[in-house]
């Protein structure tokens, strides 16, 4: 049983490991979450069933009982499925949820917990909710990271042993995000050069940045290009109308939220992302997987995923220049774009195979 948040990335690699565990492997696989998981078209193949969470409105209370409506819910659902294993993506509030769960049914379902990121750097963190957090690692039976550097982060915050921890990493579905994908054409009629970013528009993402790298490559190499923005978010506005300071809004595309994600990274030529903090980036693991050069920064889990001038370049966060700098190389220079494209490529088949990986988890949960 597996569950999640409904958007993001965390949502994606839940969603891929229940398709796979049960598509793949036979297994009986049950979602329960708010809504289906993110990007699932609509259908599930016969062992994969979806369960929503229910929670009762009451003016009594100002906020309304979210965790425990889960909690009591995975508990019935326990009993009802037979069920193994809970696999609560994000610390809280799912893996507190799946302990309780596990308590109020009396059953020896084991808990596995995947931690991916902000649960531990943003909210983890706070003290108002420290001890939580803490506690939701210490009773979970196995604990994931999806990053070295989050597994490091969280052991640092938290005291935690390391043995506790175990990283698996994130890894795409190779149908979905593949360099053979069709171009979309339409957008791209006179074949421009693309620059794209995709995220959730969300300051950790630095969007005004991707804007502030695009100009100064636009500057420097001085050939028609595009920049696409892909997703929506609190900070879309405030992009619009920098791009319409610097006179550039004719060459920035705000695409929106686009369900064909790969034929638009595979259509592009390199990918931005100037993120403040990233425990994993899957975002440019999808664009790796399309054979699209990223240019990222030099933070959290993305070092272990791009290697500087090998299979992508990096950059210090804030230090933009740089960005522009290694962007107008690479689309300067054909050999190099070549080797970075093929590196990648490389990097992201090996390194973060679906196989693979499912496997690791697969073998967590038999433990
Ligand atoms: O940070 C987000 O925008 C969403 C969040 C999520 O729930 O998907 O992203 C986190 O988990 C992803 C999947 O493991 C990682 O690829 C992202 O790097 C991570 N975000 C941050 O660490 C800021």
């Amino acid at each position: 049983m597996l569950h999640y948040h409904r958007v993001g990335g965390s949502g994606i690699v839940a969603y891929e490991i229940g398709r796979s565990m049960a598509e793949d492997r036979g297994h009986e696989v049950h979602f329960v979450g708010m809504e289906p998981p993110f990007r699932f078209g609509g259908t599930f193949s016969e062992r994969m069933h979806f369960h929503k969470v229910e929670v009762k409105e009451y003016p009594v209370f100002d906020y309304q009982p979210y965790t425990l409506a889960l909690a009591s819910q995975l508990s019935e659902l326990i009993l009802l499925h037979d069920i193994d294993v809970i696999h609560s993506h994000y610390a809280l509030p799912h893996a507190v949820a799946a302990h309780l769960a596990k308590e109020i049914s009396g059953k020896p379902v084991k808990t596995v917990a995947t931690l991916h990121g902000t649960d531990i750097t943003v909210v983890g963190a706070h003290p108002t909710m420290r001890n939580i957090t803490c506690y939701a690692i210490r009773v979970s039976n196995r604990v994931t990271a999806v990053s070295d550097s989050l597994k490091e982060a969280t052991i640092k915050e938290f005291g935690i042993s390391k043995n506790k921890i175990r990283k698996i990493y994130n890894f795409v579905n190779p149908k979905h995000f593949n360099p053979d994908l069709p171009r979309v054409k339409q957008l791209n009629p006179k074949g421009k050069k693309i620059i794209i970013h995709i995220s959730n528009l969300r300051p950790v993402k630095s969007p005004l940045d991707v804007i502030e790298i695009f100009y100064g490559i636009q500057k420097t190499i001085r050939e028609e290009m595009e920049l696409w923005v892909v997703g929506e978010g609190p900070l879309l506005s405030a992009m619009i109308a920098r791009a319409g300071e610097l006179d550039i809004s004719n060459s920035v595309k705000f695409i929106g939220i686009y369900s064909n994600i790969g034929s638009l990274l595979a259509s592009a030529d390199c990918f931005l992302l100037p993120s403040k903090q990233e425990s994993f980036g899957l975002a440019a693991l999808e664009a790796m997987m399309c054979g699209t050069p990223v240019i990222a920064t030099r933070v959290g889990g993305l070092p272990e995923l791009i290697d500087d001038g090998s299979t992508g370049f990096l950059f210090d966060f804030g230090r933009n220049q740089e960005a522009v700098d290694k962007a107008s190389e690479l689309f300067q220079n054909e050999q190099l774009y070549a080797r970075i494209r093929e590196n990648g490529l490389e990097r992201a088949r090996t390194k973060y195979d679906m196989t693979a990986i499912v496997s690791q988890y697969e073998e967590l949960y038999l433990l």
